[in-house]
């Protein structure tokens, strides 16, 4: 397979070295579940990729396992570029979360290969240190406005330069972004989907609410940010960015659902806060609209579920022709491999916007070490040669899977809505 040329298998790191003779799926859960892609060369140098899409791990697992480490055994783990073209084109059935993902696990393994056969860090091969760090924002939240303040305040003391805030809504049962019983929050907390409740008229009038308090309490010199979480329809997605234009936001996230792209159009007319959206695209073509008319300003599909660094380049690159920056999703469900290779791609990227950064529990950080650090607000990688996130097999391997899912909303009369 891949008949390398002459000049490519006389050099070191020839064509046999970097053959791959094994691709192990990784399925573990310290904390939460992560799915991790292990690629092995002959020269015994790997790769790590994550392959984890939060509440339905084991389709990806198995998309990998059944229908791609096939496909990988003896080929070139050099030719990153037509490995992703081989997955994506030849599998015929194009993009999907599940694809892209599985895609974007092999595409960050070769691409962490390449950085340790190298002996360089991502950064340096995607073309060099843009900034000194990736200006990270923290999530807060609390049942009520007065906790959620009380919550921002601790991370500005923390040193965090931005903070995300949301908070609880009188009437609503179980609102997004709410830890309960003084937990960290995690969404995918029951092995069926728990049911909230919702009320789009009850948020509307709490959320300007919250950020009048945030703006008294803790004045202009911090960032704020929101996530609507695909609650609102397009105009009353824009009364909300209207009410909230004079509390300056740095975005209001998911405004509404954003399969059909031209909904933003009714937002962006009406609103000049600023707009970021595409933490569940999978593909440049799921925000081409919103990019190339300026819908949006921050594009927030971030590697792993957009088909790995080489997709993702692509997205950013034609996102920068329009001044629309990165604003990478990075919950906990996004694996400490993700934040790595995503932490590598915001210290290159020219059009960088910022970068979500909730905390890992403990365990998962024990079972992924890794070389970045949060330091005065921003995030630093370190100069480990790839991506810089390794895996404690031994460790994993005591953290069995535990199926776990998203919850749903429904409306007071029942209906189902957007969670
Ligand atoms: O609900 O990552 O901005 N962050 C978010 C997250 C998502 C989860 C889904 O897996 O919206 O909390
Ligand atoms: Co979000």
């Amino acid at each position: 397979m891949n008949t390398p040329s002459p000049s490519e298998s006389a050099r070191p790191g020839s064509h046999r070295d970097r053959e791959i003779v094994e691709a192990r799926v990784i399925v573990t859960c310290p904390g939460r579940n992560f799915v991790t892609l292990k690629i092995v060369t002959r020269s015994g140098v790997y790769g790590l990729g994550d392959a984890t899409l939060n509440g339905r791990e084991l389709a990806v697992a198995s998309y990998l396992q059944d229908h791609v480490v096939p496909n990988l055994i003896g080929r070139d783990a050099g030719r990153i570029e037509d490995v992703w073209q081989f997955l994506y084109r030849g599998a015929y059935w194009r993009r999907g979360p599940v694809t892209m993902s599985a895609i974007a696990a092999v595409d960050v393994a070769l691409w962490d290969i390449l950085g340790k056969m190298a002996g360089l860090p991502l950064y340096r091969l995607l073309g060099g240190r843009s900034r000194e760090g990736a200006l990270v924002y923290a999530h807060a939240n609390g049942r009520d406005i007065g906790e959620a303040s009380d919550e921002v305040g601790k991370y500005i003391e923390k040193g965090f330069l931005a903070v995300r805030a949301q908070c609880g809504v009188p009437g609503v049962k179980k609102a997004y972004g709410i830890a309960s019983g003084g937990r960290p929050y995690e969404p995918a907390e029951s092995e069926l989907p728990a049911e909230t409740v919702w009320n789009t008229p009850r948020y509307l009038e709490t959320v300007p609410r919250l950020f009048e308090r945030l703006r008294a309490d803790h004045g202009n010199g911090v960032e704020l940010l929101h996530d609507v979480h695909h609650r609102l329809t397009p105009i009353e997605a824009a009364r909300l960015g209207r009410d909230l234009e004079p509390h300056r936001l740095f975005w209001m996230e998911d405004a509404t659902p954003a399969e059909n792209q031209t909904s933003f159009e009714i937002v962006r007319r009406h609103t000049v806060t600023p707009l970021a959206v595409g933490e569940v695209f999978n593909s440049i073509w799921d925000c081409k609209h919103l990019i190339e008319n300026q819908l949006i300003d921050y594009i927030r599909t971030t590697i792993v579920h957009g088909g790995g660094i080489t997709h993702i380049r692509r997205l950013a690159d034609f996102a920068g022709l329009h001044q629309v920056r990165t604003g990478f999703h990075g919950a906990t469900d996004l694996s400490p491999v993700t934040m790595g290779a995503a932490l590598h791609f915001d210290t290159w990227v020219p059009n960088f916007g910022i970068q979500e950064y909730m905390f890992h529990a403990e365990e998962t950080d024990a079972v992924f070490p890794h070389d970045y650090a949060f330091r005065d607000g921003r995030l630093h990688v370190g100069d480990t040669p790839g991506h810089g996130v390794d895996i404690d097999e031994a460790l994993a391997a005591k953290y069995p899977y535990a199926p776990k899912q998203l919850p749903v909303a429904r409306l007071e009369d029942g209906s189902m809505w957007d969670w």
